[in-house]
């Protein structure tokens, strides 16, 4: 097989890629691990950034999220049994909170591909990337569990394979620079049948730790608390759950509405930036180079920005034969990414119950949160961060 861009991993990062790339009259060929059906159903992100909805409008992809999604003016924060609405639309003129889930953009962005005749390989496993440092490297790979090798001959590879896939490793180690840090505390993350109980989401810091309201629909609702990261799902029942939640969440005359929980599961919290995002002709992007904890909303977003400066460079390449947005592509990528990976620590630091921290430390973060309650400057400066960090042009 021979394509101009090479993309492995059709998630959020590879499909805006295609799409993008295709708007330059660049062509592009997709691989994916997994079956179309298990990429359309697993349940992930759910808040857009305003750019990133304007963008799906660009793209003409739109048309169910407009239909769909839930259009939030702020977002609620509550500590110390008090509740704070933040106006994001009011602080940052006009911008909206958009919760339309990642399974759905995802299969907006899948379904428009290949009504434009595009290609997606699912099921096809890359096991290798070579010839980076050369002119024409290609990805080798396998359709299914027993297909044979196959080879994708292409001008450029992206890795767009997330956290788990090969690419970041086929960057040299001696050139590879890996910053991280793991949370003491992951997120069990529900889906109940269930009707609203707020009209936006609301992330609470009580004694007993963090608690998230979000929604998918007004039948369907999902939440998260703080937990072990390394605690078994066993070990919560559903009655456990709800007495968490209600503990987390509820106030003088609010109560959580419940309903039959369907889904469940337990995330760790890790932030993590992969410099340079680049080498020869391999570019990473998304989840494969960079992850951040999701009390930010972050992590499709900086995917999808990423992707945006990668597309904007390919076009200057492919059109002019100008190779310096190419050459740069890491260090642009990279501002985005560190303000990004800021902004979700400062989140998740804030909001959440550290078992290991002092009575000192929790009070900064009570002081903290009272600091955007009291501050018209902290409140747009977290207002900006969530809705989405002006686009670097390049
Ligand atoms: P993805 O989505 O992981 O896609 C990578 C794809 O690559 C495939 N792959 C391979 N394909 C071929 N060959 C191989 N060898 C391969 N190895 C892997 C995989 O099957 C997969 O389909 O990465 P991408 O595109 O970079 O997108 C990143 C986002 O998915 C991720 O950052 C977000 O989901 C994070 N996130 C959130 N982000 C937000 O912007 N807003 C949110 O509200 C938000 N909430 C969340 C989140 C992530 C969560 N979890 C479950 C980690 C909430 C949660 C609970
Ligand atoms: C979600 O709805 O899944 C969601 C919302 C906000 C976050 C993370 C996840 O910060």
């Amino acid at each position: 097989m021979r394509t101009q861009v090479g993309i492995i991993g059709a998630g959020p990062a590879g499909l805006f890629l295609a799409h993008l790339l295709a708007r330059e009259g660049i062509s592009a060929v997709i691989l994916e691990s997994r079956s179309r059906a298990d990429v359309e159903g697993t349940i992930r992100a759910g808040v857009l950034e305003q750019w990133v909805v304007d963008l799906m409008g660009t793209l003409g992809i739109d048309e169910r999220l407009k239909r769909e999604a839930d259009f939030h003016t702020g977002i609620t924060l509550q500590w110390d049994r008090s509740r704070l609405h933040l106006d994001m639309a009011e602080l940052t003129g006009g911008k909206r909170v958009t919760v339309y889930p990642q399974h759905q953009v995802l299969r907006d962005l899948i379904a428009a591909w290949l009504a434009r005749g595009g290609e997606v390989v699912f099921e096809a496993h890359a096991s290798a990337i070579s010839g980076i440092d050369g002119e024409a490297p290609n990805v080798a790979f396998r359709r299914g569990a027993g297909g044979a090798q196959e080879e994708l001959h292409c001008d450029y590879v992206v890795g767009a394979d997330g956290f788990h896939g090969p690419s970041r490793q086929a960057i040299p180690d001696a050139v590879r620079r890996e910053y991280q840090k793991i949370y003491p505390f992951g997120w069990l993350g529900i889906l109940t049948r269930a009707p609203r109980s707020w009209h936006e989401l609301i992330y609470s810091n009580q004694a007993d730790g963090f608690a998230l309201l979000s929604t998918r629909s007004p039948e369907v609702q999902r939440l998260y608390i703080q937990c072990d990261p390394h605690d078994d799902i066993a070990l919560w029942p559903d009655a456990r759950i709800w007495e968490q939640l209600h503990a987390r969440l509820e106030l003088d005359g609010w109560t959580l509405q419940e309903g039959p929980i369907f889904q469940k599961g337990i995330i760790p919290l890790r932030s993590f930036v992969c410099d340079p995002m680049q080498h020869g002709r391999l570019f990473l992007a998304g989840d494969a180079a960079h992850i951040v904890p999701p009390t930010g909303a972050k992590g499709l977003n900086l995917a999808v920005a990423d992707v945006l400066v990668l597309s904007r460079a390919l076009a200057a390449q492919y059109a002019r034969n100008d190779g310096a947005l190419l050459a740069r592509y890491s260090a642009t990528a990279l501002r985005r990414v560190w303000k990004g990976e800021r902004f979700s620590w400062y989140m998740t630091t804030m909001l959440h119950r550290n078992p290991a921290e002092t009575e000192f430390e929790r009070r900064i973060h009570f002081a903290d949160l009272d600091f955007v309650r009291s501050s018209r400057a902290a409140a747009t400066a977290l207002a900006e961060n969530y809705v989405g960090l002006p686009f670097d042009a390049p």
